[in-house]
């Protein structure tokens, strides 16, 4: 998220922002993508990623990226196309993405996002969302992923627009793939809830360039693998900020981290489903989180019917 320590250098990676209209921003030199997801403090926060160190830009497919000596940023958008169910998006995505990082020596996905309309539709017997799934699931497994090892952090939110946004963090070395030990793993979640497992990690630890970053992700009030506080809130968020003080007592975490408290070395991303539950999670978060954590809260669509809000992070410190 948005660079506030004053570093050697300061090189973009990528930048993404949040507004009514879609759109791949050609006029500057890094990738910089727009999506229509609604600010609900009406704040123009974006997102932006930066390096110290100098970095070089490229093409790939559909995928505009960015690397330094450590890290890949890189991002596109598909749109979904006429007689064709919506994994074949998914699925064209990671493939390209993922062939991107082996072409470029980057292997190691840390953190990708997702966005696309519609994620709680049906069609044809399967939500838009285990679609998802399955397209994303089909291009890790051939391409030699494992799921216990190898997942990134994610997220998967649905918004206005067309078609599905893509970005992701990659490195040329492995990050930590960590688990919530409240939470059976994505990857191992019962088939009741798709034909094809989620595949995220529900984080990971990173060391590049003398900082550690962990990505936070897949937070939200679920325990085991079941929604918990359906049509309440204010125990969702209860729940979801008992999921992130699990993950920072993770003993790798801990050890590596010692970080028991969201504050200025985070940034978090907060998606709220239904518009009217803003002011309440802002005033429960304001009293959770250090005042320095910049909160960026956008009008998402959690993958699960059921869940009303989602919070993803990061937390940066020097090594
Ligand atoms: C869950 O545990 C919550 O499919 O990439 C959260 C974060 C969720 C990421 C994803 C899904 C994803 O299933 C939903």
């Amino acid at each position: 998220m948005a660079a506030k320590r004053a570093s050697p250098g300061f090189h973009v990676l990528g930048v993404i922002r949040y507004g009514e209209k879609a759109r791949i921003d050609t006029n500057v030199g890094f990738p910089a993508f727009s999506l229509s997801m609604q600010s609900l403090d009406r704040s123009d926060i974006f997102e932006v990623w930066a390096s110290p160190d100098p970095v070089v830009y490229g093409e790939f497919d559909r995928i505009r990226f960015a690397a330094n000596e450590h890290i890949l940023f890189g991002g596109m958008h598909l749109q979904e196309q006429e007689h064709e169910t919506l994994e074949l998006a998914p699925y064209r995505a990671y493939r390209s993405a993922l062939e991107l990082l082996r072409d470029q020596d980057y292997p190691y996905p840390l953190r990708m996002w997702n966005y696309f309309p519609g994620i709680n539709e049906e069609f044809l017997g399967l939500e838009r969302y285990q679609r998802f799934c399955l397209g994303r699931y089909q291009a890790f497994a051939e391409h030699g992923y494992t799921f216990d090892g190898d997942l990134p952090a994610a997220s998967a939110i649905g918004i206005q627009g067309e078609g599905l946004w893509v970005y992701f963090l990659a490195a040329r070395e492995p990050g930590l793939q960590i688990e919530n030990p409240r939470q059976i793993s994505a990857y191992r979640y019962p088939l009741r809830y798709g034909p094809r497992s989620p595949s995220f990690s529900r984080a990971t630890l990173a060391d590049f360039a003398g900082e550690r970053q962990l990505y936070l992700s897949g937070t939200a009030s679920i325990v085991g693998h079941e929604t918990r506080h359906r049509n309440n809130a204010a125990a969702q968020i209860r729940e979801t900020l008992a999921n992130i003080e699990a993950i920072l007592d993770h003993p790798a975490v801990n050890a590596r981290l010692g970080v028991n408290h969201l504050d200025g070395s985070s940034g978090l991303k907060v998606y709220i489903r239904d518009p009217a539950d803003f002011e309440l999670v802002s005033d429960m978060l304001a009293e959770a989180v250090g005042a320095e954590c910049p909160i960026l809260y956008l009008q998402g669509d959690v993958c699960r019917r059921d869940l009303m809000l989602e919070i993803e992070g990061v937390i940066r410190l020097p090594r």
